[in-house]
């Protein structure tokens, strides 16, 4: 995809252009959120639109009840139990009807991160990592997180950033794309490392924990003295695969307990990392560079099919001794 200067003034999120979306296909929808994902096209790219609607604050909630319904459409009445649709007032302090979001222009590897698809288990082993993996993380290309170092830069999102410390050993903590800054118990940051050398948890060395830790302490202060959230309601973990290759930390409330991005095999807790790293030589290849990672991939990602194919292959060789 060429990118002009023309195309970076065209404002995609916005109603005049949302008006123009080109609609073709729903590509997921979830029942559990009450959200889809429709694909098209706007200002003549590919674009993928997540429509849901806003979570509850609970601490909203009593006002809207009390006093927040514009109308109320009673559908069951069988004493003790009624059920209606309401409609919210609207008005300047009104919430939120919906949690818009939106990826334009996208790739086919967005198009297919959004699309359903089997999920099937890998195991990764460190000569699977040298001859697959990490050529394929050395074939992003840098566009694809542009928006990465337009943050750490202070470029974008610097309204947002709740923390920052500088330098190589450096990171930056905000509030993740989920998150709208609101519930506490929806609470989900990113702390994004400054250093783009490191691009997954295969990169880290001993070397890092200073690192490690300074993000831990950095996520610990600020979600207390923000949100009153305390250490104990915080979960701090590193995706291996994550979707994009710059080291990043989620650090996410306790209360979400069904995310899909923290199935066994995907999150790795920080607090693991940082042990494994302790455990590692000073100088040299650390334990994470050495062991074996079994996760899941959908199967349509990148690397499923040529780590299966390596695989199947083992396995044969396994069936002829
Ligand atoms: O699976 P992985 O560890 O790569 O997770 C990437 C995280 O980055 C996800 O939780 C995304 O919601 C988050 N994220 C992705 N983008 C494109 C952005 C962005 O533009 N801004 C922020 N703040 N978070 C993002």
């Amino acid at each position: 995809m060429m990118y002009t200067m023309a195309d970076t003034e065209l404002k995609p999120c916005d109603l005049a252009a949302l008006e123009t979306f080109e609609f073709e296909r729903v590509l997921m929808e979830s029942t559990l959120t009450g959200s889809c994902y429709l694909l098209g096209r706007l200002h003549g790219e590919p674009a993928i639109v997540h429509v849901q609607r806003t979570a509850v604050d609970p601490s909203a909630a009593p006002g809207i009840v009390k006093e927040g319904l514009e109308s109320l459409d009673v559908f069951l009445d069988n004493r003790p139990y009624f059920s209606a649709h309401a409609l919210l007032k609207r008005g300047a302090d009104a919430l939120p009807d919906l949690a818009l979001k939106l990826i334009w222009p996208c790739t086919d590897v967005h198009i297919k991160k959004y699309t359903p698809q089997p999920r099937r288990l890998l195991t990764e082993t460190p000569e699977l990592y040298a001859s697959i993996v990490e050529p394929y993380i050395a074939s992003f290309p840098p566009e694809r997180t542009a928006w990465v170092h337009a943050i750490i830069e202070g470029r974008k999102e610097a309204e947002r950033v709740l923390f920052s410390a500088p330098g190589d050993e450096g990171f930056t903590l905000l509030p993740d794309l989920k998150w709208d800054g609101v519930s506490p118990s929806a609470l989900y940051l990113t702390a994004i490392a400054r250093d783009a050398r490191i691009r997954s948890l295969r990169d880290l060395r001993r070397a890092h924990v200073p690192l490690l830790r300074a993000i831990r302490g950095a996520a610990y202060a600020v979600c207390a003295e923000r949100w009153g959230v305390a250490q104990g309601e915080l979960r701090l973990f590193v995706h291996y695969q994550p979707s994009y290759y710059h080291f990043h930390v989620h650090v996410v409330h306790v209360a979400h307990e069904i995310m899909a991005g923290m199935a066994v095999g995907q999150a790795h807790m920080l607090e693991d990392i940082i042990g494994w790293l302790e455990l590692s030589p000073e100088d040299g290849p650390s334990l994470l560079s050495q062991m074996a990672f079994t996760y899941a991939l959908g199967t349509e990602h990148g690397l499923y099919a040529p780590l299966a194919a390596r695989q199947e292959g083992e396995a044969d060789g396994f069936g002829e001794h």
